[in-house]
């Protein structure tokens, strides 16, 4: 595998049964297109899953499925560095000194913490939802990684990431790679279809205005056609003034590779329904061959397993070189074997 190519580290969690298609264009997407040129590490991150309560069987059944929608959205083992987060220790070992860098405060303004223990009550969440950014900053230092290509929700976390591997660089010497947000403009955000307002999320209040991927064809098509836009008639893309139509181009453009001017002139003079009875219509040719991709892979476990084998013991390759490393300027007593 080519190393001279720049580093590109990203994970996704395996906590809903199927992607939605915020995590597929925010993130998945890119992690496709990145395997050609960087040389690419993405994990199915079950530790972070665990900052939530699972059931077992169901987790290990989701971790499977996340990894069979990642080769079926298109990543290559051949290409990219594809594993399981818990099948290399080394992530909750570095974690853990990370941990002991950050300050509380500084921990206690990550907004993702605020928004996901205030849907599930303050109280209720878990030290471990805490501290998550603080594994996914070891996630990322671990490969040294130079970008990580993450939807807009993500931004802080690698802000932190940045700020902490640099606090380790000054105060105990140059260990870390500080790494960049990849964060494309156009699917960085895309939102709740029945509010435009709040992003696409698993955790949403209402399944309707949300899209996974895995779901029968006829029901994304249904609520592609259901999606909210306002009571103008004009197709024009303005994020302010009228957020679902924009989200719907946003959505349109990346999927068929149109731009966004394209289609406002393919739709001027024609009704939202238009725009959205096309859209639907390209969603279902989307999600069609993605959701037999994936049975596919479900169907072999034994391919899957190995793919994940391999994919852990090139990724452990390089998490052991930089904990040794980062434990070395740390001042750990090195275990003689
Ligand atoms: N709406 C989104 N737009 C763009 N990118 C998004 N991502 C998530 N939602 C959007 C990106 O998807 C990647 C994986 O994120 P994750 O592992 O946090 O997946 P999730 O738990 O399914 O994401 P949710 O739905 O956002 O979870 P909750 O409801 O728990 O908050 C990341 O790169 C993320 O940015």
């Amino acid at each position: 595998m080519a190393s001279d190519r720049p580093r590109v580290l990203s994970g996704i969690q395996p906590t809903a049964g199927s992607f939605h298609l915020g995590n597929y264009l925010g993130a998945v997407r890119q992690w496709v297109a990145l395997q050609e040129t960087h040389d690419a590490f993405y994990m199915v991150v079950d530790l972070h899953a665990i900052t939530v309560p699972q059931d077992p069987a169901q987790l290990r059944a989701n971790t499977r499925l996340a990894a069979a929608q990642l080769l079926a959205a298109g990543l290559d083992p051949d290409r990219c560095t594809l594993f399981v987060q818990s099948h290399v220790p080394e992530h909750a070992q570095l974690g853990w000194v990370m941990n002991c860098l950050t300050g509380f405060g500084e921990a206690s303004r990550m907004t993702q913490f605020k928004d996901k223990s205030a849907k599930q009550g303050a109280e209720r969440a878990t030290v471990g939802l805490f501290t998550y950014p603080i594994l996914q900053v070891a996630d990322i230092l671990l490969y040294q990684a130079n970008q990580v290509p993450v939807g807009e929700d993500q931004r802080q976390h690698i802000e932190l990431t940045r700020d902490l591997a640099e606090r380790f660089n000054t105060r105990l010497g140059q260990t870390f790679t500080l790494p960049e947000a990849y964060i494309l403009k156009e699917t960085g955000k895309i939102y709740d279809l029945q509010d435009p307002t709040a992003k696409m999320s698993k955790s949403a209040s209402s399944p309707k205005g949300l899209i996974n991927l895995l779901d029968e064809p006829r029901t994304t098509a249904k609520k592609v056609k259901s999606a909210v836009t306002d009571t103008d008639t004009v197709v024009r893309y303005d994020v302010e003034n009228k957020p679902g139509v924009s989200n719907l181009l946003s959505i349109y453009s990346t999927l068929t590779g149109e731009t966004i001017a394209e289609l406002e002139k393919k739709y001027e003079g024609k009704l939202y329904g238009a725009l959205k009875g096309d859209l639907a219509d390209v969603m279902v040719e989307f999600v069609t061959p993605f959701r037999s991709r994936t049975q596919a892979y479900l169907d072999d476990p034994e391919t899957l397993d190995s793919i994940l084998a391999k994919g852990a013991e090139k990724a452990r390759a390089v998490a052991a070189e930089t904990l040794a490393l980062a434990y070395d300027r740390v001042g750990f007593l090195p275990a003689k074997h």
